[in-house]
Formats: structure tokens, sequence, C-alpha cells
């Protein structure tokens, strides 16, 4: 087994069901990666170690998903020149639009690649950081490909279905 290229990380294990998309989506392209617990609040030295350390470990991309005043992602981003890319998560009354503000609204110089709340985004942040790493390696890029064709041929399925002509 290769190193990582992608460290995915959450504010907690109550995250994992979520993150575990980001994963699976990884795996789909033949992506190594790790998963961890890393919390910006409750965790922060170690946060910023993990930061820090990332790139001198082989990390090219980091996706932090967090919940609630999520600053997870954010806090990462300041310690490390590594794209990061943030999943809200939605674990509180909010439903993850506390988690969205708190992972978009960066101010400007330190940014976040932020998707959508909950497991369509961190099946988004797992393609997205794909694509990042597709643009030096041809094989991931093959692969991106053949997933859109994928994505195309099911919508003519559901059409063909829909129409009655299957
Ligand atoms: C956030 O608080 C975590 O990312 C999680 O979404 C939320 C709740 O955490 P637990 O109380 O379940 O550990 O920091």
């Amino acid at each position: 087994m290769s190193k990582p290229a992608v460290s995915i990380v959450m504010g907690s294990d109550s995250d994992l069901e979520i993150m575990r998309e980001a994963g699976k989506a990884l795996e789909g392209f033949g992506i190594e990666y790790e998963l961890d617990v890393t919390s910006a609040h409750r965790s922060p030295d170690r946060t910023a170690e993990f930061a820090r350390r990332a790139a001198g470990r082989g990390i090219r991309i980091i996706i932090a998903g967090a919940g609630g005043a999520a600053h997870l992602a954010g806090v990462i981003a300041a310690h490390t020149t590594l794209p990061v890319i943030g999943v809200p998560i939605p674990s509180t009354s909010l439903n993850g639009l506390d988690s969205l503000l708190a992972t978009v609204q960066m101010p400007a110089g330190i940014p976040v690649a932020t998707v959508a709340i909950g497991k369509p985004g961190a099946t988004n942040a797992g393609i997205l950081a794909a694509q990042i790493l597709g643009i030096a390696d041809s094989i991931i890029t093959q692969k991106l490909e053949a997933h859109k064709t994928k994505l195309a041929q099911s919508v003519e399925e559901k059409s063909r279905k829909l129409r009655g002509t299957s």
C-alpha cells in the first residue's frame, strides 16, 4: 500500500457516517487516503500539529468535516499551504446551515473550498480532491472521465425508463 495522498479529518467520530462518503469517492478513483478525528476547539494543539505536519508526510489535499461552529477546515488551512476542502456537517438543530456558513465564509487570505452540506458534499469533496490530483495524474483523469460518462449514461437510462421506451 502506498502513502495516502489525501487526509480526511473530522471534528468528532459522530461525523464519520457522512465523511465516509468522501473516502468512498476516493476509493472509486484508486486514491489512497487516511481518516482521523481532530477538533479545532477540543484539541487545538493536535489540530495545528496535524496541519503543520501533513505536507511533510506526503499528504497533498486535506478534506475536513465539522458541524456547528465549524472552524476545523479554516484552522487547518491557517496552518498549511495544502488545499483544504471543507465539508459542512448537519449535526445541530440548524441542520448544517451553521456549519456551511462557518466553513464557507473564510475572510480573504485563507481559502477553504467548501462543498455542500452532508453526504452529497462529502462525496463531492472526494471527487474534487481527485480532480486536483488528476491535474498531474493521467490515470486519475481517465477515471474521472469514465465517472462522467457513467453519470451521463445513467441519465439516458432514466430517460428511457420514464418515456417507456426500454
Ligand atoms: C463538532 O461538533 C463535530 O464536528 C460534530 O459535528 C459536532 C458534535 O460533536 P460530538 O458532540 O458528537 O462529539 O465539533
